[in-house]
């Protein structure tokens, strides 16, 4: 079973787009084992995007980010880190197929509503970074009909 993190970023959560992301997560299967309402720190936000100090939008990114309040979210499943890309959709909402997050609900690529880990390794480090060792391990009822 694989755990990815995600967050529900400013302009989904002013937009209050909440309940309808964290809809398709639940109905997709995913399992939520943690959640977080926080509002994010400079420096947690320049520690989280680390890998885009210097690209012309980082300062953009940084200030978007820090806004307004997001939902921290950590996520398991089978292929979690695949299937919740899959359901943002691509970075540039323009590019994003129908019925993903991005597109559905997205236009530019500097509000695009739902940040994902992008592979085990940004997904391990990415949920140590927001989490730590605050995660739920439970027993869902529904867990045999979506994990065969
Ligand atoms: P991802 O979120 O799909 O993994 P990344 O390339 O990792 O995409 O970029 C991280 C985030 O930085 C994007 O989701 C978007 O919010 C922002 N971003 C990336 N490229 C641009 C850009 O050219 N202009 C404005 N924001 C950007
Ligand atoms: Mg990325």
């Amino acid at each position: 079973m694989e755990r990815t993190f995600v967050i529900i970023k400013p302009d989904a959560v002013q937009r209050g787009l909440i309940g309808e992301i964290v809809a398709r997560f639940e109905r997709r299967g995913l399992k939520i084992v943690g959640m977080k309402f926080m509002q994010v720190s400079e420096e947690l936000a320049r520690q989280h995007y680390a890998v885009h100090e210097g690209r012309p939008f980082f300062n953009g990114l940084i200030q978007y980010i820090i806004s307004a309040p997001v939902v921290a979210m950590v996520l398991e499943g089978t292929n979690a880190i695949a299937a919740v890309r899959k359901t943002l959709g691509a970075t540039k909402p323009a590019e994003a197929e129908l019925g993903t997050i991005r597109a559905d609900f997205g236009l530019e690529i500097g509000r695009n509503l739902v940040h994902g880990s992008d592979g085990p390794d940004t997904a391990a480090s990415e949920i140590a970074l927001w989490f730590g060792e605050d995660l739920v391990s439970w027993g869902r009822a529904s867990d045999p009909w979506i994990f065969e």
